[in-house]
């Protein structure tokens, strides 16, 4: 255990494990020292403490603005103990050393992100100032204080002091979290300030409170390293989605698996009706909603049977024992016999019952509990050398209005139709097309570097059913006749959305009033690059 002039100063905000931490230190016999109302709530918890003031003989002050910027503080964590003066200036004026600092902030992105509206002031009086000095002075001073920021390292900090073996290793882990904490702390403070000064108008200030999540086993190809980030300040709010979805089961989440997960994640919840959502590569290939899911997942499954197979499935309901048994058993449309095999399956919940079934489907079989997603997010690409910012594309069929255009008006059905087509279009890689009916995706294709071309992979993977059915344009046709618009009509498609606004928008339209298909301009596109 410790000598006797050891000394930890303790300074929360959260009190999480308080008392855990106090009765350790003091059972190691560390005297501790803490600020007023981290002191009253170790005595509340039985454990001793020395008040600040009482060591640096000077009250709290400015309402609490000053209370540990004092030499007789910072003196006792920066002093180098391997320097003779060093410590002979602590001598002199009295001064002790400190071996263990535990210090979290106020809670300062909690207030700034609250529900109620806080006032400028108040924001301003919660940026800690005394707290980021002693977690830098501890970090920087790391060799001889152990730093410590977050209540889950309380353990591990309790042990390492019973070992009493120096761990150069461990030290600086600290002392890396201590500044990551600085820093992610900073950074909200500074956007928060941004926003006071030119609103939530763009661009915003980027400095994303980023926190390694873990390493991956590899990224795209298993000869790039890859790493995984998640955005505490998402994170802090339960709306992370798919960065703070919980794993119940299967392998390891790869570089690919999170990116296809978000992207179905993404897709699915948009849908207000029970929804199943099959993506493959970050693309939906089958979206079927239905009042029964078991038909939903059916369907999204049978819109594209072999890019499905070793895909992603999304509900945006919860997954119960039905359901469960459905995707364990379900066989492959293309031969009735092989069970389907799917990477992941996400969904916002599932039953006991549901998650036993489904964990007895495959060992490796990943099963993600995601949470929602906020809206009005930054998305952020890279390009080589710098990064791209944009809002999210947030907008909905109920966003939109879709002008009829032609001289055909759509029925209800086939307008609604259109507004399915038109939701599962904004989620395919441009050039993308959809072909939808009865709430139900008959064919996509997406990423083809012209239109036709897209248009011919939808059409062809809708096969009979394109007869009647509705058709969506992520974005303009630039040709009409013996093009897209054309080849759409001689199909049978009933109904076609797209935003309108080629300087050919005029043939596109006789060319759908020649063949009696009704043209819906939406003024909005769904650019996905
Ligand atoms: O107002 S401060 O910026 N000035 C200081 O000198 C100071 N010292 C500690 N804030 C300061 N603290 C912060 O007080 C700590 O970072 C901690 O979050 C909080 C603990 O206060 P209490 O123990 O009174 O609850």
């Amino acid at each position: 255990s410790a000598p006797d002039n050891k000394q930890a100063l303790i300074s929360l905000s959260n009190k999480k494990d308080l008392q855990l931490l106090g009765n350790g230190l003091q059972h190691l016999g560390y005297t501790i020292v803490s600020t007023g109302g981290t002191a009253s709530a170790l005595e509340n918890a039985g454990v001793s403490v020395t008040k600040v003031e009482q060591l640096t003989c000077f009250p709290e002050m400015l309402d609490g603005r000053v209370k540990t910027l004092h030499p007789s503080i910072h003196g006792g964590i920066l002093a180098r103990r391997d320097q003779k003066h060093h410590m002979e200036a602590l001598n002199e004026h009295g001064i002790g050393t400190f071996d263990v600092v535990v210090v979290n902030l106020y809670p300062f992105y909690d207030k700034v992100t609250s529900s109620e509206e806080i006032q400028f002031e108040d924001g301003i009086e919660n940026i800690d100032i005394g707290g980021p000095a002693m977690i830098r002075a501890a970090a920087k001073n790391h060799k001889d204080v152990l730093v410590v920021v977050d209540s889950e390292d309380y353990p591990a900090l309790l042990e390492f002091l019973k070992g009493n073996q120096y761990d150069e290793k461990f030290r600086r882990n600290l002392a890396w979290k201590a500044f990551q904490h600085v820093a992610s702390y900073d950074s909200a403070v500074s956007e928060w300030l941004w926003k006071q000064t030119v609103g939530d108008k763009f661009p915003p200030s980027l400095t994303v409170p980023l926190s390694l999540k873990n390493s991956l086993r590899y990224g795209e190809n298993p000869h790039q390293k890859a790493a995984f980030y998640v955005d505490k300040s998402l994170a802090e709010v339960n709306a992370g989605g798919i960065a703070t979805a919980i794993q119940h089961h299967g392998k390891e989440m790869s570089y690919n698996n999170y990116l296809d997960a978000d992207a179905a994640w993404n897709c699915v919840s948009e849908f207000k009706y029970p929804t199943c959502v099959v993506v493959k590569h970050t693309n939906p290939c089958g979206v079927a909603s239905r009042d029964d899911i078991l038909e939903a997942y059916r369907l999204a499954v049978k819109a594209d049977p072999v890019s499905a197979f070793g895909g992603i499935v999304a509900f945006n309901i919860e997954v119960d024992e039905a359901l469960a048994k459905e995707i364990r058993e379900f066989r492959s449309p293309t031969d009735g016999e092989t069970r389907m095999f799917y990477e992941i399956v996400v969904a916002p919940k599932y039953t006991k019952k549901g998650l036993e079934i489904l964990c007895g489907k495959s060992k490796t079989l990943r099963i993600l509990e995601a949470n929602k997603n906020e809206k009005g997010k930054l998305s952020l690409r890279q390009v080589s050398g710098g990064w791209l910012a944009q809002n999210s594309d947030d907008l909905t069929p109920e966003d939109i209005k879709f002008n009829v255009v032609s001289e055909k008006t759509p029925k209800e059905t086939e307008l609604r139709d259109v507004e399915f087509a038109w939701l599962c279009v904004k989620h395919v890689k441009s050039n993308a097309i959809v072909v939808a009916k009865n709430n139900c995706m008959l064919g996509m294709g997406s990423g083809q570097p012209n239109r036709l071309e897209s248009l011919r992979i939808a059409l062809r993977k809708a096969g009979d059913e394109a007869k009647g059915a509705a058709l969506a344009s992520d974005a303009f046709f630039p040709f009409a006749w013996k093009d897209a618009v054309q080849e759409a009509c001689e199909s049978g498609i009933s109904a076609i959305a797209e935003p309108g606004g080629s300087i050919r928008d005029g043939d596109a339209i006789e060319c759908c009033n020649k063949y009696g298909v009704s043209l819906l301009f939406t003024n909005v596109r769904h650019f996905r690059h």
